[in-house]
């Protein structure tokens, strides 16, 4: 297998991790957003959408969407299962999982930045507060409802890791490196992250360990 990747990239981040939870290896491309490499023509080919994770299995065509290709593991590898057997636990790990990558994730990714800079002319502290807006406003909403919720367990859902720890993770690393985002002001998605941490298939793939990595980057 071989993944393209970008150190700092929220959805590689979530592949890389389910690669390891699944004891599997790929070969990591490292690309540089910020420089462009996402527009190189070779790269198009494989994802026209120009972004990253894109995943190679094989002969086959292309993986792209990282909750598509954490479902895709999760089917070829069941093993260890990063969903729950439990009709309904499954929908709410998906439901968690959206909260924070499909419904969060998209404001803030570098084509979004790039467009509120050179489109709009905002000004890099309105940049920052706009991140700030949309990354609080993911935290704020998945606390809400790990703290409430009475299947919120060791992990998000029970103790059993699932792909919705995956995205946590990846999305309150995304806040502390983005915009230096308190996680003290979300305890149970805290308490959860710290958990996951200890782990070694999170630990290792944390974007400051990947490749490129720089303690602090240009938004
Ligand atoms: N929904 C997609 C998001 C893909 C995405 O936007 N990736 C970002 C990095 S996290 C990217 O490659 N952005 C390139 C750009 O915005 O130019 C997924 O989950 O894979």
């Amino acid at each position: 297998m071989k993944l393209y990747s970008y150190w700092r990239s929220q959805a590689s981040f979530r592949v890389r991790i389910a690669l390891r939870l699944k004891g599997l290896v790929a070969e990591t491309i490292s690309l540089d957003l910020l420089k462009g490499d996402q527009f190189e023509a070779a790269y198009r080919t494989l994802n026209p959408e120009m972004v990253v994770p894109t995943l190679l299995d094989g002969e086959g065509p292309p993986l792209v969407q990282s909750l598509a290709i954490l479902e895709y593991l999760e089917e070829k590898h069941p093993q260890p299962p990063l969903l729950p057997v439990d009709l309904r636990a499954r929908a709410h790990v998906r439901g968690l999982a959206h909260i924070l990558a499909i419904d969060v994730h998209p404001f803030i990714v570098p084509r979004v930045r790039k467009y509120l800079e050179q489109e709009l002319h905002l000004d890099e502290s309105t940049r920052m507060n706009w991140l700030r807006h949309w990354l609080d406003l993911g935290s704020r909403s998945i606390e809400e409802v790990l703290a409430r919720d009475p299947r919120t367990g060791r992990f998000c859902c029970g103790d059993q890791l699932t792909i919705a720890d995956i995205c946590l993770v990846a999305h309150l690393t995304s806040a502390k490196m983005l915009c230096n985002s308190d996680p003290a002001s979300y305890p149970t998605a805290q308490r959860i992250l710290d958990g996951c941490m200890q782990i070694e298939a999170f630990a290792l793939e944390h974007p400051l360990r990947q490749p490129g990595a720089q303690a602090t980057a240009p938004i």
